[in-house]
């Protein structure tokens, strides 16, 4: 409903802008099928100018007032001048993933292609971590989140440096997510008894929707997010795989006990949840429940509390569309035994990463927002939320036009984000005032430095 309401508005406004806009002889075609005579009378062109003011004011208006649908929301930075400021810790970090917190202020990095670091407090960039295995790193797919065990710093635990990441992982021509586990050793510098836990069933031929979110619970049992690989996606309405599905595992990967289709003939044992598209973003949140966003395809991006055993609707329901228009399946947006998202974009922001702030670093009137990136809009967008649901977002713009890959709360209680980039950085966000007394040195000579192979091609200095 609400893509339709805005289509009817935003459709006229692209077609009368694009006929009034002075343009190339090849660009004289609406880009929704319209044609655009080749000249115009000077009153024709008032008007048609007049009315695309005025299908703008009603969109403006729509997208910000009243009459919005029930997960439509005011957007926008009220004063245009965010609260806050990035601080870069690290950068040259080739297509950062995730971030963990390491004791001492130190980082691990996932990078895309396949390499796992670790970056200083003072923002060094540490050599590829040895031990890890072969990722299938095209389009979507390579290494992918990370998640540090509970007991990561408890001395004689036995999940004591236990880390956990998901990747994409190659079979021949196929590739499927899957889930590994792994000891950091005590120099930071390897992966010690390696084993991939889980496998998405079945590994298929697509370079896309690998979803590959890790939240580990109260319980210690692990929730993994998966795609439906976006060539299989009437998949995620099936229980016999894996494809748009959030599974729930103990550490050692099998199902998680309480599982609810574990009693299921034909069901696949580890699924928590069904009908997701390509999830990019999960956390536990203040209630200890799972939280979790997805991508939508052309609008329809959801926020979705993941309860076992609920379906989740995609691609039967969606408030999206086909890429380029056109209804997705029979166009329903609700359906008996499906679940509604908690709240949902059109048009989408490409959600990446999320977090909770639950420190006192940023003041009251922040504590408690749901943060979020936004690859599509290279923003860091912060949701509001009051009685369940979403009142408000704020987008602030911190990334310089990077997209965001990636949101975590630090154990220092600062936001941290990743920005996707072959020279993707590390940021802090700050208080627009805040100025730490141990700010990274930002100097060349100080600075961040790159070890091995990398420093080269980087413009950083070689680490010593
Ligand atoms: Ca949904």
């Amino acid at each position: 409903m609400v893509e339709t309401n805005s289509m009817f508005i935003i459709v006229p406004m692209f077609c009368l802008a694009a006929a009034v806009a002075p343009r190339r002889p090849s660009d004289r075609t609406c880009g929704f099928g319209l044609p655009e005579r080749p000249s115009q009378p000077r009153f024709l062109r008032r008007a048609l100018g007049a009315l695309a003011q005025l299908a703008l004011a009603l969109f403006l208006l729509h997208q910000t007032g009243a009459g919005l649908a029930h997960a439509q929301v005011a957007t926008g930075t009220p004063s245009n001048v965010s609260p806050l400021r990035a601080q870069t810790v690290a950068q040259a970090l080739e297509n950062p993933w995730a971030v963990a917190f390491l004791p001492e202020g130190r980082f691990l990095v996932t990078e895309r292609p396949g390499r796992l670091r670790l970056v200083e407090a003072d923002g060094r960039i540490g050599p590829p971590i040895q031990g890890l295995p072969a990722v299938a790193a095209q389009g979507q797919g390579g290494l992918l989140d990370l998640a540090l065990d509970a007991d990561f710093s408890k001395p004689g635990s036995p999940w004591e440096r236990t880390l956990y990441f998901c990747f994409a992982e190659p079979a021949g021509v196929l590739n499927g997510t899957a889930l590994a586990r792994a000891r950091l050793s005590a120099d930071g510098q390897r992966l010690e008894a390696l084993a991939v836990i889980f496998r998405q069933q079945p590994k298929v031929a697509s370079q896309l929707h690998f979803g590959c979110r890790i939240v580990q619970d109260r319980e210690g049992m692990l929730f993994l997010a998966m795609g439906e690989r976006y060539v299989r996606a009437a998949d995620a309405q099936r229980l016999d795989n894996h494809l748009g599905k959030v599974v729930r595992l103990t550490r050692e990967g099998a199902p998680a006990p309480g599982n609810p289709f574990t009693q299921q003939a034909g069901a696949r044992p580890e699924i928590w949840s069904l009908g997701h598209r390509n999830p990019q973003g999960a956390t536990l949140g203040p209630d200890g429940r799972l939280w979790l966003h997805e991508h939508g395809p052309q609008g329809g991006d959801e926020v979705n509390l993941p309860q076992a055993g609920r379906n989740y609707g995609w691609p039967v329901i969606t408030y999206g569309e086909q890429y380029g228009g056109g209804k997705i399946g029979q166009g329903l947006t609700v359906q008996a035994g499906m679940e509604q998202p908690m709240h949902f974009w059109v048009p989408s922001i490409a959600p990446s990463g999320m977090a909770f702030l639950t420190s006192d670093r940023y003041g009251a009137a922040m504590k408690g927002q749901l943060f979020l990136g936004s690859l599509k809009f290279g923003r860091l967008v912060r949701l509001q939320l009051e009685g369940g649901k979403v009142r408000s977002e704020v987008r602030d713009d911190l990334a310089e036009g990077d997209r965001i890959r990636d949101v975590r709360q630090g154990p220092d209680g600062w936001i941290y984000l990743l920005t996707d980039s072959p020279r993707g950085r590390l940021l802090r966000v700050l208080p627009a005032g805040e100025r730490l007394s141990h700010a990274p040195p930002r100097s060349p000579a100080e600075g961040p430095c790159q070890f091995g192979d990398r420093a080269g091609g980087s413009n950083l200095r070689r680490c010593s």
